[in-house]
């Protein structure tokens, strides 16, 4: 009884989905891949004897597909995450839900609807033993109120095209969404400030950039966003509370060699290192709940959720208005109900 799962987009992350599907997952298989690479989709979908289907739409209404995994470039989500919704199978869509807040409140009030919830959207630092255990600790009191959080996300290196409002879309809407977990509520405003940029930014880039996010408790959320320190990738967040503060992030390896008289160890290079134990457990969660939903004809969701994708939209919106006016921009939230 495995589920049949088509994954969309087989680049970085939706290969390393495929992967995590196929060794790691228990109760579902993929047999279908679709992108805009016929070569692409060959290479990873051939050993596993998955079908090739080049339309995404027709990859999601197939009969051999019971759930979608979507990891193609965010501009093309909103269609296929509306398909999947249509066509009432689960979904896991990587981050952005869309590209946009307006088009992310859609799909949301689209999801509420139909009554069942099937969008999960893949902001799986919520499945990170840390992040998870600063969670919990916020939550259940013993710190006392949160007043900040202190974040730092850095990446050794990314692509020319990315510049400071994707440095925003791309990367700081992991911050968007792990603020909400952790303070448990959501955010109001934000504000950019773009500082003396590294010699390896392209001109008119502010690479780092500090990023401010206002809660509506008045906490408040600071984040270094550095995406070319030629080290390695570093994820960082410390909270200050009432009665305490707390940080994780600090070592994501705890060997420590010493030898040649020196000590030290390495750090994870990319993302995929550093978080995929999260990844991992995020699938095995939402392969879990989508069988659930699919056998009881009810909800197939484990972990954020169209809403959750709608907040972080917003608050990117607001993140990039800020980066292009140099103000602080409201978020302008819609009612939940
Ligand atoms: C990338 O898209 C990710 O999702 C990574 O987690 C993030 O750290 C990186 O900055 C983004 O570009």
């Amino acid at each position: 009884d495995e589920i049949r799962i088509a994954v969309l987009g087989v680049g970085k992350m939706g290969s390393f989905h495929v992967e995590s599907l196929t060794r790691r997952t228990r109760g579902a298989r993929v047999t279908v891949v679709s992108d805009v690479s016929d070569e692409q989709a060959h290479r990873v979908g051939d050993p596993i004897g998955a079908r090739v289907v080049a339309d995404p739409a027709e990859a999601i209404a197939a009969d051999d597909v019971d759930a979608v995994v979507i990891a193609t470039p965010g501009s093309a989500h909103e269609a296929q995450v509306l398909a999947c919704l249509e066509a009432g199978k689960p979904v896991l869509c990587e981050k952005p839900l869309t590209t946009e807040a307006a088009t992310a409140a859609a799909v949301y009030r689209r999801e509420t609807e139909l009554g069942r919830r099937l969008i999960q959207v893949g902001f799986m630092r919520r499945f990170d033993r840390e992040y998870a255990a600063l969670q919990q600790m916020i939550a259940g009191g013993d710190l006392g109120a949160p007043l900040m959080l202190h974040c730092a996300h850095r990446n050794p290196a990314v692509p020319e095209f990315f510049d400071s409002e994707f440095m925003i879309r791309d990367s700081v809407v992991h911050e968007a969404d792990s603020a909400r977990f952790l303070l448990g509520e959501e955010i109001a405003a934000v504000s950019v400030v773009r500082g003396r940029p590294t010699a390896e930014a392209p001109a008119g880039v502010s690479d780092p950039m500090l990023v401010l996010f206002e809660a509506e408790s008045g906490a408040l959320v600071t984040i270094e966003i550095f995406v070319r320190t030629g080290i390695a990738y570093e994820v960082r967040t410390e909270i200050v509370a009432e009665r305490g503060s707390a940080l994780i992030g600090l070592d994501q390896n705890v060997v420590t060699k010493r030898a040649g008289g020196t000590w030290g160890g390495t750090i994870t290079p990319d993302f995929v290192a550093r978080f995929g134990q999260a990844y991992d457990d995020q699938m095995q969660r939402w392969v879990d709940a989508a069988r659930a939903g699919i056998a009881s004809g009810g909800d197939a969701v484990d972990g954020p959720g169209s809403w959750d994708g709608y907040a972080a939209a917003a608050i990117c919106e607001a993140g990039v208005a800020a980066v292009v006016k140099g103000e602080r921009i409201e978020t302008g939230m819609e009612d939940r109900s």
